[in-house]
């Protein structure tokens, strides 16, 4: 197993002389397919989503509608969100953090529907962006399933943990599982016919989580 990994990372390193980022994915692809689990069946090894700062639950990471395998970024994804309404969506953000000593730590929002009606149709842009070497990272995840009652407040996690309710992907990875610089999240909550919330969170220096 060693020597597949070492061989898979010298390969990576010809290519990012040689190639492209798109060049990097096809190698990984073609590289270490012949072995190895591929949980997300992105035809991207678990190991080389590793190499590559990818999922390996996700086979769209960055949410932009292309697969791992042939994004050519695959960990930035454009804001798709264009909303033309000046509605001011009834949410007020009770806590956004990426640090969290009762749980695994990962992204998670807290929001209060201060309105009278039930809020759904939600989805979210984020940037992560390093403190110190300005590495940036942009993911959208479609929040399928959030539904947030009158008066009612709910808590969405980016934990991979998708089978449960109101959790959804996040690339450990990336940003992240890898950096100890500091992160800034820059996030746009949005839900249909509603104008977008835009908010920060700060993620201390020094304390990369470990990625899977
Ligand atoms: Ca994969
Ligand atoms: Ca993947
Ligand atoms: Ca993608
Ligand atoms: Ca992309």
């Amino acid at each position: 197993m060693k020597n597949i990994r070492w061989i898979i990372a010298m390969m990576l390193v010809c290519f990012l002389v040689v190639g492209g980022p798109g060049a990097q994915f096809a190698l990984a692809q073609s590289a270490a397919g012949a072995t190895g689990t591929d949980t997300d069946g992105d035809g991207i090894p678990d190991e080389a989503e590793k190499l590559l700062g990818a999922n390996p639950y996700a086979a769209d990471t960055d949410g932009d509608g292309v697969n791992d395998a042939d994004d050519n970024d695959p960990l930035m994804a454009e804001n798709p969100i264009a909303e033309t309404s000046t509605t001011a969506l009834p949410i007020e953000i009770k806590d956004a953090r990426v640090e969290d000593n009762q749980t695994a730590d990962h992204l998670e929002i807290t929001m209060l529907n201060t309105g009278s009606d039930a809020l759904n149709g939600f989805d979210a842009y984020f940037t992560i962006t390093d403190k110190k070497d300005g590495t940036k990272e942009g993911y959208y995840v479609k929040l399928d399933g959030l539904e947030i009652a009158a008066g009612k407040t709910a808590t969405i996690h980016f934990d991979n943990d998708v089978t449960t309710p109101n959790h959804y992907y996040g690339n450990m990875n990336g940003l992240y599982g890898t950096s100890a610089n500091g992160l800034i999240f820059d996030v746009t909550l949005h839900a249909m016919n509603y104008a977008p919330v835009t908010f920060t969170v700060e993620k201390a220096e020094g304390t990369a989580e470990v990625a899977d």
